[in-house]
């Protein structure tokens, strides 16, 4: 029988499990081993679900790759079509079209995750869905998302679930507070769906603003520093970490990351390590991003987890061996992690809105590598490309000679 990538991907559903299990992986290595042997390897069919930035350059990777891609998204002119041949426009809760979708690919992945579940869970029918929906419903809730963190003894700042403007009152007295954020437990991001407040604010008014059922409120941290973390992990357990970049963020939005972060080797090891038992805990394949708070006294609190790339990751498109958008292609589909070692320090900068016309001076400039995401409407606050200053870590210095 020729066993093709579908065929193994989608012949195991990998548990969603806290250690791992060494029999799937048994059972993917043989698999893969069969593959090898046959030497015809098809070119492999990717899906993306979601086609803005990420999607693209994902899809660049891939195709590097000879990988092939096709983007699901609803809204016409996505900036991840300019460079697929392959797309499909339609909603998210489009049953046929997503059908159609998952037959015409040998494995989906996504780039957004706010990505509705329930498409990702009817996906599963049909083909295999990577990085698996279990730790997309996690970090689709930030309530689930403390909790899975906490039991894995990882700390985040203090929290508590809010059901009533009361239930405020008391998060602060409880933990002896002055201030707090509330935020919606879904679909906020850049700073969205969220309100500081103190404890001499009326949050009966808050919390009518909001018209939540449950809401989360959060300690308010002092933080030094933010850092996130990107890990890619394959099919086979095996890991490749890049180093964590210092985040600075305007307005709630990611303005600039830093590699290297400048901080000390036994912040980033605590960082590093949180990271990696996240993904062996829930059998990650694919790419998964955390952000964590650094405090004064050197405490790594995790914030977010975002189970695809990331924006504060793009410096390894050019500083790095292998991408995280390459090394998140290869894992999702079932080829081997690549290494993250960084070639270069590097300093990425966000063009948010108008910025995105004004990237001569970078152009004009050899160390900038500027990237522009092709999407025509610059509105304010709105991601429009990105660009990275790269510091080669060391000369060339050869040790092969021209004759
Ligand atoms: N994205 C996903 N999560 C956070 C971010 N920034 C990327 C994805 C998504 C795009 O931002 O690539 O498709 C949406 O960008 P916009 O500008 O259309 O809102």
């Amino acid at each position: 029988m020729r066993l093709t990538h579908t065929k193994i991907l989608t012949s195991v559903s990998l548990p969603f499990s806290r250690f791992g299990t060494h029999d799937t992986l048994n059972f993917l290595q043989e698999s893969f081993a069969i593959m090898k042997k046959e030497m015809k390897r098809p070119p492999i069919r990717l899906g993306i679900l979601g086609g803005g930035q990420l999607g693209r350059m994902s899809a660049l990777a891939a195709a590097n790759l000879g990988i092939k891609t096709t983007i699901y998204a609803p809204e016409e002119n996505s900036p991840a079509f300019d460079v697929t041949q392959n797309h499909i426009i339609a909603d998210y809760g489009d049953k046929k079209a997503l059908k159609k979708f998952a037959e015409s690919v040998d494995v989906v992945s996504y780039e957004f995750e706010n990505i509705p579940l329930e498409t990702v869970r009817y996906l599963e029918k049909f083909t295999q869905v990577l990085p698996r929906p279990a730790l997309l419903e996690v970090s689709q809730h930030r309530l689930k998302e403390k909790q899975f963190l906490n039991d894995l003894g990882i700390p985040t700042a203090r929290w508590a679930a809010i059901m009533e403007p009361q239930d405020m009152n008391e998060f602060h007295t409880d933990h002896k507070l002055y201030e707090s954020i509330l935020k919606t437990v879904r679909f906020g991001y850049d700073g969205k769906g969220q309100a500081r407040l103190s404890k001499t604010d009326d949050c009966k008014r808050i919390w009518k603003k909001f018209k939540q059922d449950i809401m989360i409120a959060e300690e308010v941290i002092d933080f030094k520093h933010e850092i996130s973390v990107i890990i890619a992990r394959d099919i086979f357990g095996k890991t490749a970490i890049y180093d964590p970049s210092r985040n600075i963020h305007t307005d709630h939005i990611l303005d600039v990351s830093i590699v290297p972060s400048g901080l000390s080797e036994a912040v980033l090891k605590k960082a590093r390590n949180y990271t990696q038992k996240i993904a062996d805990a829930v059998d990650l394949v694919g790419v998964l991003a955390v952000e964590f708070f650094v405090t004064k006294d050197d405490k790594v609190l995790a914030n977010e987890i975002a189970p695809r790339t990331h924006n504060s990751g793009h410096w390894t498109i050019d500083a790095c061996t292998v991408s995280q958008f390459e090394n998140h292609v290869r894992c999702v589909c079932g080829l081997p992690v690549g290494s993250a070692k960084r070639h270069s320090n590097a300093i990425m900068k966000n063009l948010i809105g108008d910025a995105i016309y004004s990237t001569d001076q970078y152009l004009n400039s050899r160390d900038f590598v500027v990237h522009n995401y092709g999407k025509s409407d610059a509105k304010p606050g709105r991601k429009m490309g990105h660009v990275t200053q790269i510091f080669p870590l060391s000369p060339l210095s050869p040790k092969l000679k021209s004759r």
